[in-house]
């Protein structure tokens, strides 16, 4: 498995699915711009950091939001997850910057890009957990996933695309673009002393949560893995064809996969791969795995099969995967090294779903006292 299953699994995912990625760039550079002790009601530590994908502040660039637990001893685990509207959506704090890059918005019923606004801060709050992770010791970083690479199909011209060709058909669609964006985040990581960046756990929702778990998948330097409602391309089989299918998404959304993946469409039988290798590829890593039982679109059952399905790579590096027998009834997790559970209630990140994350986190990221 780990010298020659994996690695060929791996090559196959970047050739048929997400499309493989031009690694570190040579030139990129970190800059702090702006640092504060004691915010959040003296809860956290806050740290905005610019990476500069090109080493140049006027070229493509990424903000990382970053809090940690002012009471922190030493550097702490913590969660990193991109965002869909700009990192000043996740909490109320004033002092989070602006994107500078395009956000979705809306005019005349019409999605459209524009910059975004202080309308926008705090509205994602629900879906983050602040207070909370930082109350059980873990820090959280994000990005607003736009700054890496817009999310619509522009001929490859913006974000960090404008430093690189075109993609080939096996190089990097969106999705895997994202997940090299976390990558650097990691790089950045390991300069960091507030952050134990050997304790990095990645999380994403939806598009997203596909993102985390490619992220997982293709850098092992990633902890712990989080996918939620990730659905069709994330944690769901392909090969059930449930709720959305390979041709529906590469129909709407061109530009997340790499153009090989087009052959799928109606055809899903001939890909090599399907999303419990995925799974498996993240062993013996932690890696969970939420649904929705609203999320009827995201296929629950085919996201439970490919949790239970990598069990078996789980089980030659001598671990449980994920325990249930079946798929367990709403709001039941099941937790082995894989974790799993189904929330009452549509597509979306709850507080339900950080409990759970939390608690998983502890299990395997805490160190021993
Ligand atoms: C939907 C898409 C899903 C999911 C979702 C999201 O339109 O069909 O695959 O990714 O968007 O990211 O919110």
């Amino acid at each position: 498995w780990r010298t020659q299953r994996r690695p060929e699994l791996l090559e196959l995912f970047k050739t048929h699915v997400y499309g493989r990625d031009p690694g570190r760039p040579k030139d990129m550079t970190f800059f702090t711009l702006e640092q504060r002790h004691g915010v959040l009601n003296g809860l956290a530590n806050r740290r905005q950091v610019e990476v500069r994908f090109a080493g140049r502040r006027d070229g493509p660039r990424m903000t990382i939001l970053i809090y940690t637990p002012a009471k922190a001893k030493g550097p702490v685990p913590t969660f990193l997850g991109l965002n869909f509207r700009g990192n000043h959506t996740v909490t109320d704090d004033p002092a989070i910057r602006l994107p500078h890059s395009w956000v979705r918005g809306r005019a005349k019923g019409e999605v459209v890009n524009k910059r975004a606004t202080e309308k926008g801060r705090g509205v994602a709050k629900s879906r983050w957990n602040v207070t909370n992770i930082l109350k059980r010791g873990y820090g959280l970083a994000t990005i607003y996933y736009g700054d890496i690479d817009p999310d619509f199909d522009d001929g490859w011209k913006n974000g960090v695309h404008a430093l690189y060709p075109k993609p080939k058909p096996d190089e990097w669609g969106s999705i895997a673009t994202w997940a090299w964006g976390l990558s650097r985040a990691l790089d950045y990581f390991e300069t960091d002393k507030d952050i134990d960046h050997k304790r990095v756990a990645v999380m994403g929702h939806s598009r997203l949560g596909k993102t985390s778990l490619w992220a997982g998948a293709s850098d092992p330097r990633f902890a712990l893995v989080i996918s939620n409602n990730s659905g069709c391309g994330g944690a769901a089989l392909s090969r059930r064809a449930f709720g959305e299918t390979v041709k529906r998404i590469n129909t709407s959304f061109p530009h997340w996969f790499n153009d090989n993946f087009l052959r799928y469409n109606d055809n899903e039988n001939a890909c090599p791969v399907d999303q419990h290798m995925l799974v498996a590829l993240v062993a013996p890593r932690p890696v969970y795995i939420a649904s929705a039982v609203g999320d009827r679109w995201a296929d629950p059952h085919g996201e439970f099969l490919s949790g239970k399905y990598a069990n078996s790579v789980y089980k030659l590096y001598g671990r449980i995967g994920l325990p249930a027998a079946k798929h367990p009834p709403v709001d039941t997790p099941s937790m082995g090294t894989i974790g799993y559970h189904v929330r009452s209630g549509s597509h979306d990140v709850k507080e339900y779903d950080w409990v759970q994350y939390l608690k998983f986190a502890d299990k395997h990221l805490k160190k021993e006292k």
